[in-house]
């Protein structure tokens, strides 16, 4: 049994400011949550940034400042999203890396997502791929459905293994859309796991949140909660922040005897490049 790697997803591109008011969405609010988080026990970040009106953007001198805020107020993996929002052109989603995170996400197929499409057609995933192999990234390989984990066989064959040699997989479940976040459909795919994956995450989205974080728990994978997938932190009680989805989250793993992984096994663990 391993100790848990605790990734915090606080904002998304789908939830809005105006809905919702503690999802993180200036510089100094991200910088707060950040450090929180870390304090919390979460030891990456999966950041979307907001521009000025709170909307998505992928604006690199904006992905950058988001990039120094997390770096200047925590320790934290910092993982740029390369989903951004689901208007986003591809090659807006391939700059991401110019703003130099640690990791990115790199989701392994298109499906609908809610009413609209989620584009990620092969030719952008092997362009994304062997961009991420190039600029030293760690990729985080986001499966959102059951085909898209054959998909990275594929992906190894053609282009090699990702930089640092670690294959890191997070299922998104119950996007609609995507696989319901059934715990019996999660260890269905761990068993169809590709050989090259050394670790793997869950997280389900809304009211699969709890059932998905204790089943991965139980089979030893590592969490990803946040505002991004989850507002509810009980049945009728909004999330408060995001440090209280990963306090939560820590709670439960040192029960089961897997608590927060530090960041530095968290690097170690994911081959992330060395600072500096
Ligand atoms: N916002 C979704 C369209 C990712 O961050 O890479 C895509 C998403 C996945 O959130
Ligand atoms: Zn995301």
């Amino acid at each position: 049994m391993t100790n848990t790697l605790i990734t915090v997803c606080a904002t998304g591109a789908e939830i809005a400011k105006d809905d919702f008011a503690p999802l993180p969405t200036t510089m100094e609010e991200l910088a707060t949550t950040a450090r929180d988080c870390q304090a919390a026990g979460a030891a990456m970040i999966h950041v979307h940034v907001r521009d000025e009106n709170h909307k998505p953007t992928l604006d690199v001198p904006r992905l950058k400042e988001a990039v120094a805020a997390v770096r200047e107020s925590s320790d934290l993996i910092v993982q740029l999203s390369t989903g951004g929002s689901v208007t986003d052109p591809l090659e807006n989603r391939l700059k991401v890396l110019d703003a130099e995170p640690d990791s990115c996400s790199l989701s392994m197929g298109t499906l609908n997502f809610g009413d609209e499409i989620f584009m990620n057609p092969w030719s952008f995933i092997t362009d994304l791929f062997q961009l991420t192999q190039e600029r030293q990234v760690v990729p985080e390989f986001e499966i959102f459905d059951f085909g898209q984990l054959y998909a990275l066989n594929r992906l190894f064959a053609e282009h090699g293994l990702p930089y640092g040699g670690r294959v890191h997989v997070d299922f998104i479940t119950n996007v609609p859309g995507g696989m319901p976040g059934d715990p019996l459909l999660l260890a269905e795919a761990l068993r169809n796991l590709p050989k090259d994956v050394t670790s793997w995450a869950a997280s389900g989205i809304g009211r699969a949140h709890l059932p998905i974080l204790l089943a991965t728990l139980a089979m030893d994978g590592h969490l990803r909660v946040g505002i991004e997938d989850n507002t509810f932190f009980a049945r009728g009680q909004k999330v408060e922040s995001n440090a209280q989805l990963v306090q939560r989250a820590a709670e439960f793993a040192t029960l089961a005897q897997r608590p927060p992984m530090s960041i530095e096994d968290a690097r170690e663990m994911l081959q992330i490049r060395p600072k500096g």
